[in-house]
């Protein structure tokens, strides 16, 4: 039997699924690899009787590049189902025992590429950045949103109240947070009617709003509950895709009943992102959610917000945004821990075509909510405008408060 190592030969990106790791190992880097091309393909951890040729090189995987710590494993597509679009098996393929080979102290998926056999499997957003932008009648802009907050305690009422503060503050997007979906404080339905009439409140005074109703919830139940929640006014649903999976952004946004776009979360992704040696980058899993139909997608703040993440960031951007895969595209999200005082720093880094979020930094405001949202909209007009903070709020005493009350970077 050969080996799984094919150095020098060239990535074939029409045939196989592509898969870049960082190991770190106290084997030599080469057996290493070959472990992981092992194990996720056609062999285990010692030689087998029942393995032969033709298996071998139809499906073994191979190693096709060694760089210091990074490798390059090419997957064959007949490693992968063929029915229609399936990302749990390609995650047991690429993203699957590997992380538990004794072999390796570490090991990261830090990015994959899929051939357009496997690509044209997926049907991508239904709405994507520009649907989003065509519903909100904002074009160019920066969107910008907040999360209700507190997370969790708030009812039905007083939900509504902080989404029609907001928007009266000018800010085109709300949601719940990611702990919230149907808790007896704050009913699922109830919340739902409540937001839809203080957004169509909202608009009737000339200003238009979506609010993300938090569908979460198991994959048999999911679609029924996102149908209900449309039916009681929903503009936009959301989805914590790592905890209800990919299917089931899939699964919605497959949906032709489903017609509001999907904001997906991506809470617990810390426990394989966070650490740079071993897990998965978020680059893969953006990629999948866009494969999968989610419109807009957090991806964190570039390096500038609460939540850690480097400015490798930067490459979610363009696996929301990038016009290689043959899907509309992806609005990126950059929250957590933003406030008016970072957001120049973030559009910088981010450009125009995302939506600019904060929880805390609406609602942690001095004037309240409506003022907050005054001021973080503020900060994107002044971004956008190319106008220093300091200077646009001269002018704009909501985006001084914040200004004064939290700094900036
Ligand atoms: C942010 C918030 C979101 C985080 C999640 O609230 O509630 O859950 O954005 O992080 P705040 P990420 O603005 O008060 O920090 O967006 O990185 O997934």
């Amino acid at each position: 039997m050969d080996s799984y190592l094919h150095l020098g030969e060239p990535v074939d990106q029409d045939n196989y699924v592509v898969c870049k790791y960082r190991v770190t190992t106290d084997l030599p880097i080469e057996k290493a690899a070959e472990a992981i091309a092992a194990e996720q393909s056609t062999g285990t951890w010692t030689g087998i009787s029942t393995l032969n040729t033709e298996i071998f090189n139809n499906l073994g995987a191979r190693v096709v590049d060694i760089s210091g710590d990074e490798i390059i494993v090419e997957f064959p597509t007949d490693d992968f189902s063929i029915e229609v679009g399936a990302v749990p098996q390609i995650l047991s393929v690429i993203a699957g025992n590997l992380f538990g080979l004794g072999a390796l102290k570490g090991v990261r998926l830090e990015d994959v590429t899929f051939p357009k056999s496997i690509l044209s499997q997926f049907k991508g957003p239904k709405f994507g950045a520009d649907g989003i932008r065509k519903a909100l009648d904002r074009p160019e802009k920066p969107l910008v949103g907040t999360i209700v907050k507190p997370k969790i305690g708030l009812d039905p009422k007083n939900t509504a109240k902080y989404v029609y503060e907001a928007g009266a503050g000018g800010l085109t997007n709300s949601k719940d947070d990611e702990t919230l979906v149907d808790q007896a404080f704050c009913p699922i339905e109830d919340r739902t009617v409540a937001v839809a009439e203080a957004l169509d409140r909202l608009e009737s005074e000339g200003h238009k709003m979506m609010h993300a109703i938090n569908v979460s919830t198991r994959g048999d139940k999911i679609v029924e509950l996102a149908e209900k929640v449309q039916s009681w006014g929903a503009r936009e649903i959301m989805v914590d895709v790592i905890t209800c999976g990919f299917g089931a952004v899939q699964a919605l946004a497959e949906d032709p009943s489903i017609k509001v776009p999907i904001h997906v979360h991506r809470t617990m992704h810390g426990a394989f992102t966070k650490d740079p040696l071993h897990g998965i980058a978020m680059l893969p899993l953006t990629k999948l959610v866009r494969m999968c139909g989610g419109d807009a997608l957090h991806i964190g703040t570039l390096g500038v917000g609460k939540m850690s993440g480097s400015t490798k960031e930067d490459s979610n951007l363009t696996a929301c945004l990038g016009n290689d895969v043959p899907y509309k595209t992806v609005m990126p999200v950059c929250s957590g821990g933003v406030y008016p005082g970072i957001v120049e720093a973030i559009v910088k880094k981010a450009g125009f075509n995302v939506q600019i979020q904060a929880g805390g930094g609406v609602a942690g405001h001095p004037g309240g909510v409506k003022a907050g949202a005054m001021g973080i909209s503020q900060a994107v007009d002044a971004a956008y405008l190319g106008i220093p903070k300091e200077e646009y709020a001269k002018d704009h005493k909501e985006l001084a408060i914040a200004l004064e009350t939290w700094g900036s970077k």
